[in-house]
């Protein structure tokens, strides 16, 4: 995400530095879930802003919120059925995820996340040889339940695609709308228009989601990203961005690339919003960061706001 330290002045970032400038920086009130693979919550730029089940008694072997899962305290592992969210270095997709959403700012350490100050919960569902639809599902609806219980869950992070069109995901999805959540998925790394040929989940027709499409620091459409018209929303970094890793010691940092890595900046954007607009319906957080894009010309015709991401007046 952002050096430690540094404002961030690209032109074509997030605008973070501009929000943060005026005080907003986020909030501990706004939970954000990742569905993913597993973040390694105890690394040293991610722990203060690591989220717990309020309803949930660590370690008694009791599903205390009784929502079906014993000891989810930072989340679920769908994909080994158990609540060890972090499961070490293999975990890194997840990790960097999390470090552009949330990693702590003003800590002197490593990164700042979009948001300085979040909760981040996690579902896990894809493992070393990835996931499954099934399990996807279990995901989306972990959270959807968690915010009937009164989290403020205002959106999940789904930077995964795969597979084709699913009745029960498209479904689940439609009941994280109900419940008030936006859904931003990654477009896809293809270099095709999904559009013409679809990529779910960013091609699910669901009025929560945000697809994201990918640009490079010089606002360029990445080579790579997927795009559309009508199916892709709005652009942001994507190509080579520097985020937390998971290692031994819990304070690794590297760079990685994709729509996997834009994804989470639009993730990020809407937990700010919600910070100072705590009232906010999802459909207004969605307008919010649709009507703020700022034209970029690699993206006319590309997606549907033919521009980047902009938090600046959040
Ligand atoms: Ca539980
Ligand atoms: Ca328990
Ligand atoms: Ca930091």
């Amino acid at each position: 995400m952002y050096g430690e330290g540094t404002t961030p002045s690209n032109q074509y970032g997030s605008q973070a530095g501009e929000a943060w400038k005026k005080g907003n920086t986020g909030s501990n009130t706004v939970y954000i879930g990742i569905i993913d693979e597993g973040y390694m919550y105890t690394h040293e730029d991610l722990a203060a802003n690591a989220g717990t089940n309020p309803g949930e008694v660590a370690g008694n072997g009791e599903d205390d919120d009784r929502n079906g899962y014993v000891d989810d305290v930072y989340g679920w592992d769908f994909a080994g059925n158990n609540n060890s969210v972090f499961d070490g270095v293999d975990d890194d997709h997840g990790t960097h995820v999390a470090g552009t959403i949330g990693a702590v700012g003003g800590n002197g350490k490593g990164v700042a996340g979009v948001c300085w100050s979040v909760k981040i919960l996690n579902a896990k569902f894809l493992g070393t040889s990835g996931g499954t639809t099934a399990n996807a599902i279990k995901a989306v609806d972990y959270f959807t339940s968690l915010k009937n219980k009164g989290i403020n869950i205002v959106a999940t992070n789904n930077s995964w695609g795969g597979g084709g069109f699913s009745e029960g995901l498209y479904e689940a999805i439609g009941r994280a709308n109900d419940a008030g959540i936006l859904f931003i998925a990654a477009a896809g790394n293809s270099s095709k228009n999904i559009d013409k040929r679809k990529s779910y989940p960013a091609s699910y027709d669901n009025a929560n989601i945000i697809a994201v499409a990918s640009i490079t620091s010089t606002g360029a459409k990445s080579s790579w990203s997927n795009y559309g018209a009508t199916t892709v929303d709005i652009g942001a970094p994507g190509s080579a961005i520097y985020s937390t890793l998971p290692n031994s010691t819990g304070n690794g940092y590297g760079s990685y690339s994709g729509t996997s890595m834009a994804t989470p900046h639009v993730t990020g954007a809407c937990a700010l919003y919600a910070s100072t607009h705590s009232t906010a319906k999802a459909i207004e957080i969605k307008a919010a960061i649709l009507g703020n894009a700022i034209y970029t010309s690699s993206l006319d015709g590309k997606c549907v706001t033919n521009g980047r991401l902009n938090v600046s007046g959040f």
